[in-house]
């Protein structure tokens, strides 16, 4: 019966370019990633294993605040990355064959009167038709068709607990299977970490997007912290992002030199400084975009100081993000650390002892980014960076109330974020929209925010 219906007057689980044509193109089964790239993945993913391994991956959870209450829904990154399919309940399995792959969906049939409560969902026949499944399964008969297909398998690749405590209901017919056990991330993340030329896209629009936002956001003078937040995700949605990929930081004054403020709750008073660490997220991927300035649109001399210390250190940091300079996320820590502390001294900071750039500076210099904000975790920060990496850089500096530190530094926290593509002898820098020279920030139009009484 479902073949009378024509696929424009069917209900997904999710956009899909029958529903949404003015969000996705033809072939795109999540917006800028077609059918052939997410098979391009799994079959990458299965190249990588071993013959007759079998990787299985449930979808993440629904997560409850209380009682009824849920989280926003988000699939788990690796199930997505190699699906697109974005809805809870369900499980993939990827099983190497010699030279091949087959790919496996189990997910809710559709149910009409199941569907009236909670929404639509895309049922078996789009996880074939639409998401490509050589088959397609309902998730009630998980367990038993799991045995069926471990049978003849030689390995298993999951992140379901298996411990002998575990109370997944998958441990059981996955360790009876007796099979030599591996996890997913180390296999998956060589391929996540180097970006396709549509997930740069994609990276970039979320950037030049998050980039205006941040731009609106300073010349508005806002002095409220909580008040930028929602702001922000009004902006992102307006451009076509799901809004803020992560709790934004909005800290003013003293609160920069808390590192992760995400309470806020303060407001700034004129003369204070604001940060703002926030990102929108498109299609998937994620912008990580942090930016300082003072609200009242004019830094003070020791602002404007201690501004150009870090600016200077993260600018030369990302000169250094190209694959001719031979260097890892680790050795662009070091190097922004020694620009930093060299600058520091500069402005007469006493850098002589060992702890004084870790005082100063307590956190990593970068981190790759994509589908995950700290993306592929667990993977190597040694690695020399080459062309397809997608990292930030965020120098920062926060000066403790502290008599060691000159006294107009003290309770300034400052931090300068930008995220980019490594390339061959230069980085994209996804969030080059968003203003950060102290000219270019005290030149923004402050006059809009003041007409509109600073929201
Ligand atoms: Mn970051």
């Amino acid at each position: 019966m479902s073949s009378m219906v024509s696929a424009k007057d069917l209900l997904f689980g999710q956009p899909v370019y029958e529903t949404h044509p003015h969000k996705l193109k033809p072939g795109e089964v999540t917006p800028g990633i077609s059918a052939q790239e997410y098979h391009s993945r799994r079959q990458k993913f299965a190249a990588s294993l071993p013959n007759g391994a079998v990787a299985v991956l449930p979808a993440a959870t629904l997560k409850f605040k209380s009682g009824p209450v849920f989280y926003p829904y988000r699939q788990e990154s690796n199930f997505w990355y190699l699906t697109g399919w974005e809805e809870p309940e369900s499980l993939t399995v990827i099983e190497k064959r010699d030279g091949d792959y087959h790919f496996t969906l189990f997910c809710r049939p559709k149910d009409e009167r199941q569907e009236q409560w909670m929404g639509p969902w895309s049922g078996l026949q789009a996880a074939k038709d639409i998401f490509n499944a050589d088959a397609a399964s309902p998730i009630s008969h998980v367990e038993a068709e799991l045995r069926s297909i471990l049978k003849n398998a030689s390995y298993l690749y999951t992140d379901v607990d298996l411990s002998t405590n575990s109370t997944d209901p998958l441990a059981r017919p996955l360790t009876d299977a007796r099979l030599p056990v591996r996890s997913i991330g180390p296999a998956v993340n060589p391929l996540r970490v180097i970006k396709s030329p549509a997930e740069i896209e994609a990276m970039r629009h979320v950037g030049k997007i998050t980039g205006r936002g941040f731009n609106k956001i300073m010349a508005s003078g806002i002095k409220s912290e909580s008040q930028t937040v929602p702001l922000m995700n009004l902006y992102f949605s307006a451009e076509g992002c799901s809004g803020h990929a992560y709790a934004p930081i909005v800290a003013s004054g003293r609160r920069g030199l808390f590192i992760h403020w995400v309470q806020n709750t303060g407001t700034a008073t004129d003369g204070e400084l604001m940060t703002i660490d926030a990102g929108a997220e498109y299609g998937g991927y994620v912008a990580d975009v942090t930016r300082t300035w003072p609200v009242n649109g004019k830094f003070s001399t020791a602002q404007k100081d201690l501004y150009n210390a870090v600016l200077l250190a993260q600018r030369k940091t990302v000169s250094m993000c190209r694959e001719t300079s031979s260097i890892s996320l680790n050795g662009l820590h070091r190097y922004a650390e020694a620009e930093l502390r060299a600058n520091l001294r500069d402005l007469g900071f006493n850098m002589s002892r060992g702890d004084a750039i870790t005082s100063l500076l307590p956190h990593h210099v970068g981190h790759y980014v994509g589908i995950d904000v700290h993306d592929v975790p667990g993977y190597s920060k040694s690695v020399p960076l080459r062309h397809g990496h997608c990292i930030t850089v965020e120098p920062g500096v926060y000066v403790p109330d502290d008599e060691r530190w000159p006294e107009h530094f003290r309770n300034m926290g400052i931090r300068i974020e930008d995220f980019l593509c490594v390339d061959e002898d230069s980085a994209i820098v996804f969030s080059s929209s968003a203003v950060k020279e102290v000219d270019d920030i005290e030149n923004l139009d402050w006059s809009v925010g003041k007409e509109a009484g600073e929201v």
